[in-house]
Order: C-alpha cells, then sequence, then structure tokens
C-alpha cells in the first residue's frame, strides 16, 4: 500500500500535483482542505465553525480533521493507498494518522514536500483568488496568517518523518509537468 503526505506551505501545489499523482497510482485523494470546504458549503455546523477559522488564516482544531480522515480511511479500506493533501498540519495530527492507519494494519509510506517561496505563494494564492470565489485566497495579510501559521505549527511535521526517514522534498517552482516529474521520481524511491 503506497500512504503518501503531499507536503509544502499554503498555494505550494499541493491540490494542483494530488490530481495527477491519484491518476497515475491509483490513490485516494483525500485533502482535508476540500473536505472542509465541502462542509462549509453543505451549511454544516461544522462547516460554519471551521469557516471562521479558515477565514483569518488559522488551523481548524485537530480532532476535527482527524474525526474527518479517521472516517474516510475506513470508508476506503479496499484503496491500493491514500495521498494525504493538506493533512497532517501539526504534530499531533501526524501522531494520530500513525496511529489510525496502523489500526487499519498499514503506515505512511513517506512524506513529499514542494519547496515554493513567500513571494511566489503569494502571487499564486492572490491569482487563484480572482477566480476560486476562496475568501482566504483574496487577501495579502490574509495569505501571511496562512504563511505564519505554517511556519509555527506546520513546519514541525517535516521532522516528525524526518526522525522516522520518510521524508523528501523537491522544487515546487517551475512547469507543473517537470514538478510533477521529479514528485514521481522521489514517490518512485519510497
Ligand atoms: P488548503 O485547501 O489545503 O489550501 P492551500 O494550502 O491553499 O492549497 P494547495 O497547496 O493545495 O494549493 P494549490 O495546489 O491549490 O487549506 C485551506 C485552509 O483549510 C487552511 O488555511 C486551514 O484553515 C484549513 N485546513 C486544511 N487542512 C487542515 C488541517 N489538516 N488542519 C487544520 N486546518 C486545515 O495551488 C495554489 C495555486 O497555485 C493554484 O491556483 C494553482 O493553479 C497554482 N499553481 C500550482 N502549481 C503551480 C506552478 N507550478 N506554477 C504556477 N502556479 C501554480
Amino acid at each position: 500500500m503506497l500512504n503518501l503526505v503531499l507536503f509544502g506551505p499554503p498555494g505550494a501545489g499541493k491540490g494542483t500535483q494530488s490530481a495527477k499523482i491519484k491518476e497515475k497510482y491509483n490513490l485516494i485523494h483525500l485533502s482535508t482542505g476540500d473536505l472542509l470546504r465541502s462542509e462549509i458549503a453543505a451549511g454544516t455546523a461544522l462547516g460554519l465553525e471551521a469557516k471562521k477559522l479558515m477565514d483569518n488564516g488559522q488551523l481548524v482544531p485537530d480532532e476535527v480533521v482527524i474525526g474527518m480522515i479517521d472516517n474516510k480511511v475506513k470508508a476506503n479500506q479496499d484503496a491500493a493507498g491514500f495521498i494525504f493533501d493538506g493533512f497532517p498540519r501539526t504534530v499531533a495530527q501526524a501522531e494520530a494518522l500513525d496511529v489510525l492507519l496502523e489500526k487499519n494494519g498499514t503506515a505512511v509510506s513517506g512524506m513529499v514536500a514542494l519547496e515554493v517561496d513567500e513571494e511566489e505563494l503569494t502571487q499564486r494564492i492572490l491569482e487563484r483568488g480572482k477566480t476560486s470565489g476562496r475568501s482566504d485566497d483574496q487577501d495579502v495579510n490574509l495569505i501571511r496568517n496562512r504563511v505564519q501559521e505554517y511556519e509555527s505549527k506546520t513546519a514541525p511535521v517535516a521532522d516528525h518523518y524526518k526522525g522516522q526517514n520518510k521524508y523528501k522534498s523537491v522544487a515546487g517552482v517551475g512547469a507543473i509537468e517537470e514538478i510533477f516529474d521529479s514528485l514521481c521520481a522521489a514517490i518512485d524511491t519510497l
């Protein structure tokens, strides 16, 4: 089973590359951002709470996203594997993922990180904001908050996988196809 954690700051291209990776490796794509946006669109209580935090560029509580991932993993027991996109975003989420995969008789195969500088991230997100309708994509200060949340709470997640010898990184700037080729080369070593 291939269980891939695709990692990187907001706007690094995790969603873009996940769509390609899932086709090539026949994986189930689990994006916590997409799952939360579905809850918001459906107007659920969870979605309403999440929206307040997402509109400030803050992370949603760990137990909420861990519960969503747990349900999806249990519902897809026959999958060839998973691509986790935007999850885990805290060390507590990474520890919970280890436990829930172990209960299902499997483990994270590796983390691959996309490296992109903040100026490029900001430009990409603002560009997407022109058409995405996402309220967290429109404002430079809000994007800065998201990057700060990433630096303080999410970047340490890389150390969790470095400690398990499961960490790789690739340059995330350039043509989407070239980045995809670099990602596949890294995935093929896992
Ligand atoms: P996400 O939905 O995960 O949003 P993201 O980080 O902006 O997305 P991504 O990196 O996938 O960027 P994309 O491919 O779209 O999270 C949103 C919010 O949800 C968070 O701020 C948080 O509040 C909450 N949340 C989600 N998961 C959580 C968790 N686990 N715990 C707590 N809270 C959580 O790329 C961005 C843009 O760049 C696109 O427009 C794309 O077209 C463009 N692009 C991609 N590759 C490019 C390239 N090579 N060159 C030029 N442009 C490129």
